[in-house]
C-alpha cells in the first residue's frame, strides 16, 4: 500500500520572506509514530510541510493528514485535493478531536485523541475492506507501543531532531489547555514503561534531547526511575513541568544529574485572580522567584510561559510581567494571548458569554485576541503582546538578565543562549534557507552544557538547606 503522511503548515510558516526557527526545531512526532504500526513492505512518505514543499502530484492510497487548529483550513485543503484524485483520507489529531463534525465534511475517516489504539484498530478494518467513519480511542495506554518510526524523519531539517515524549498529557486540568477535550473519554495523564522510554533515547544519536512532555515531573516515581536510569548517558536536555514540582524534593536534583538543563515553566499569570478563574490552582501561592532560583541553583536555564487576556489583567499587566522576568533573570521568555481552543472550558465559559469574535482558526495562534477581552481593548492587548518580545529581548533587559546571575559561567551563557535564540533570527533565516540548520545542534549542545561547574548541584541532597527543599506544600 502506498501512503502519504502530511503535517501541514501554517501559512506563517511557508512565508517566502521570513522562516520563523520555530519551525524548523521539532520533526512530526505524532505521524512518525502511528507511523510505527504499518505494516514493513507499506510504501510511506511523511513529508512535514514546515521544511519541505509537499509533492502533491503522487498518487497515494491512503492519506494522512494530522489537524492542529492552526493548519486545519490547509489541512482541509490537501484532503480535498487527495480525495479529487480518489486516495482515502484518514485526519486525526488535535482539532478533529475537538471539532469532528468540521474535520469529517473532509475525511473518510477521522480519529479522536491519541492514535496508538485507533489507528491500529482502522488499518485492520481499512486492509479487510470495512473502515469505520470514526474512531474514538479509549484504550490509553503506551504499553506495547513499536519503536517510533524515525526513518521516516528528515532529521537534516530540524535543530532539534531527538524530540521525545515519554507520557501522554498531564494530571492537572487548567481551562484554556487543549489537555481535556483531547483526551476526555479515556484516561488523561499516563506513561511509557520506564524501560521503553530509556530503550528510546538509547536510540537517538547525539547529545541533545528535547523532551515534548506536556509535565516531565508529572508522575513522581516515573520521573524519578526515568532520571536515575539516564545517568550516565552523557545526554543533555530540555523540558517541561509546573511550578509547583519543581520543589518536589529530590526530583530536580535527580533531572539536573541526568542532564536537564532548561525548563519550560508554565508561569501563566503573576495575579492570583486570573488563576482562580482558569482554575490552574496548583500555581496558586507558589514562589515563583523560589522556583526560578532552585533551577539555577541546579544549572537549569528558565523558559518561563506567560498569557495575556485573563478577565483580570488590565493594561498594567504587560509592563508588570516583563519586568518581573527580567529582573527574575529568565533566559528564555514565550508570551501568548489567551486562545479559546475549542472543546476547552475556556471556549465554552466565552462562547456562553458571548465574547467569541473571530471564528477563523488561523488566527488561533496565541498572537490574536480572537474574544473580548474584559479590561482592555483587542488592540491594547495584541500591541502589549508584541511589545513583550520586543522589551523583553533588546539587549538592555537581556544585559540586565545577565547581571541577575552571580557567577561568570551563568552570565555568559545566558548571554549566549538569549543572544543567539532571538537576536539571531537572520542568521537562523539564513541557515534555514540553505538547509543547513542542523548544523548548529553542536553548538546548542555546549552552550546548555557549558554550566557544569557547578557547587550545588554537586553537593549530596542531604546537605541542601531543609527551605530549598520543601519550599512549598506538594
Ligand atoms: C512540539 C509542538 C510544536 C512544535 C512542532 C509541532 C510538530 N512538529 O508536530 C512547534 C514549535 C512548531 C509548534 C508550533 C505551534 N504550536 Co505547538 N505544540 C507542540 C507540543 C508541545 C508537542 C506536540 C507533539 O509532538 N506531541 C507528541 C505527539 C506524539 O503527539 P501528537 O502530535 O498529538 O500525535 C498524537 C495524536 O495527536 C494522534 N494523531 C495526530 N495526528 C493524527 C492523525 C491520525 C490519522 C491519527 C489516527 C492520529 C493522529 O496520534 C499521535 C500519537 O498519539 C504540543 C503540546 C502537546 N502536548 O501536544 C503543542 C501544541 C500542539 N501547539 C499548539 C499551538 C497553539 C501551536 C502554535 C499555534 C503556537 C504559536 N503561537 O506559534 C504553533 C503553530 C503550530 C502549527 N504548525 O500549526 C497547541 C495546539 C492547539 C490545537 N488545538 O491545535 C498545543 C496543544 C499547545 C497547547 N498547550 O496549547 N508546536
Ligand atoms: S499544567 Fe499545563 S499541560 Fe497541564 S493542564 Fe495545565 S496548562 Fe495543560
Amino acid at each position: 500500500m502506498k501512503v502519504k503522511m502530511i503535517l501541514p503548515a501554517l501559512t506563517e510558516a511557508l512565508s517566502p520572506f521570513w522562516r520563523p526557527i520555530k519551525y524548523h526545531l521539532f520533526p512530526p512526532l505524532g505521524l512518525a509514530t502511528i507511523a510505527s504500526f504499518f505494516d514493513e513492505d507499506d510504501e510511506i512518505d511523511l513529508q512535514d510541510e514546515h521544511v519541505e514543499v509537499l509533492n502533491l502530484n503522487d498518487e497515494p492510497d491512503l492519506v494522512v493528514i494530522q489537524v492542529y487548529i492552526t493548519s486545519a483550513y490547509r489541512a482541509y485543503e490537501l484532503a480535498d485535493h487527495y480525495k479529487s484524485k480518489g486516495a482515502y483520507i484518514a485526519l486525526g489529531g488535535l482539532h478533529v478531536t475537538s471539532l469532528p463534525e468540521e474535520a469529517a465534511q473532509h475525511a473518510d475517516t477521522i480519529f479522536l485523541g491519541p492514535g496508538e489504539d485507533t489507528w491500529r484498530q482502522f488499518l485492520q478494518d481499512f486492509r479487510t475492506g470495512h473502515p469505520a467513519k470514526m474512531y474514538e480511542s479509549k484504550i490509553r495506554t503506551l504499553v506495547g507501543s513499536p519503536p517510533i518510526r524515525r526513518d521516516l524523519i528528515k532529521r537534516h531539517h530540524y535543530l532539534v531532531p531527538n524530540s521525545i515524549v515519554v507520557s501522554r498529557g498531564c494530571p492537572h486540568h487548567c481551562d484554556f489547555c487543549y489537555k481535556d477535550a483531547f483526551y476526555k473519554g479515556g484516561k488523561s495523564f499516563y506513561t511509557q514503561p520506564v524501560d521503553d522510554a530509556l530503550a528510546e533515547i538509547e536510540r537517538l544519536p547525539g547529545k541533545h534531547l528535547y523532551f515534548l512532555d506536556d509535565h516531565i515531573f508529572g508522575h513522581e516515581a516515573f520521573a524519578a526511575e526515568l532520571f536515575e536510569g539516564m545517568k550516565g548517558m552523557g545526554r543533555v536536555w530540555q523540558a517541561a513541568a509546573t511550578v509547583q514540582s519543581i520543589f518536589k524534593p529530590g526530583l530536580l536534583e535527580k533531572a539536573a544529574e541526568a542532564g536537564l538543563r532548561s525548563m519550560f515553566v508554565g508561569f501563566e499569570t503573576l495575579n492570583p485572580h486570573n488563576l482562580r478563574e482558569q482554575h490552574k490552582y496548583h500555581n496558586l501561592n507558589r514562589d515563583y522567584s523560589g522556583a526560578i532560583k532552585r533551577l539555577r541553583e541546579f544549572g537549569v536555564m528558565v523558559n518561563g510561559s506567560f498569557v495575556y487576556g485573563m478577565d483580570s489583567d488590565d493594561d498594567t499587566v504587560f509592563d508588570r510581567t516583563i519586568e518581573w522576568a527580567i529582573t527574575q533573570g529568565i533566559e528564555t521568555a514565550t508570551f501568548h494571548i489567551l486562545t479559546p481552543y475549542p472543546g476547552t472550558l475556556l471556549y465554552k465559559r466565552m462562547l456562553a458569554q458571548n465574547r467569541i469574535t473571530i471564528h477563523n482558526w488561523d488566527l488561533y495562534d496565541t498572537r490574536h485576541a480572537v474574544y473580548s477581552p474584559t479590561q482592555m481593548s483587542v488592540e491594547t492587548l495584541e500591541n502589549g503582546y508584541w511589545r513583550s518580545y520586543r522589551d523583553f529581548y533588546r539587549w538592555s533587559s537581556i544585559f540586565k538578565g545577565v547581571w541577575t546571575k552571580d557567577n561568570l559561567a551563568d552570565r555568559l551563557r545566558h548571554l549566549a543562549y538569549t543572544g543567539a535564540w532571538k537576536k539571531a533570527e537572520p542568521i537562523w533565516d539564513m541557515l534555514i534557507r540553505l538547509k543547513q540548520v542542523n548544523h548548529l545542534l553542536p553548538t546548542l549542545e555546549n552552550v546548555l552544557n557549558s554550566f557544569d561547574n557547578h557547587s550545588l548541584a554537586k553537593q549530596n541532597v542531604n546537605e541542601l538547606p531543609k527551605s530549598q527543599l520543601s519550599h512549598t506544600s506538594t
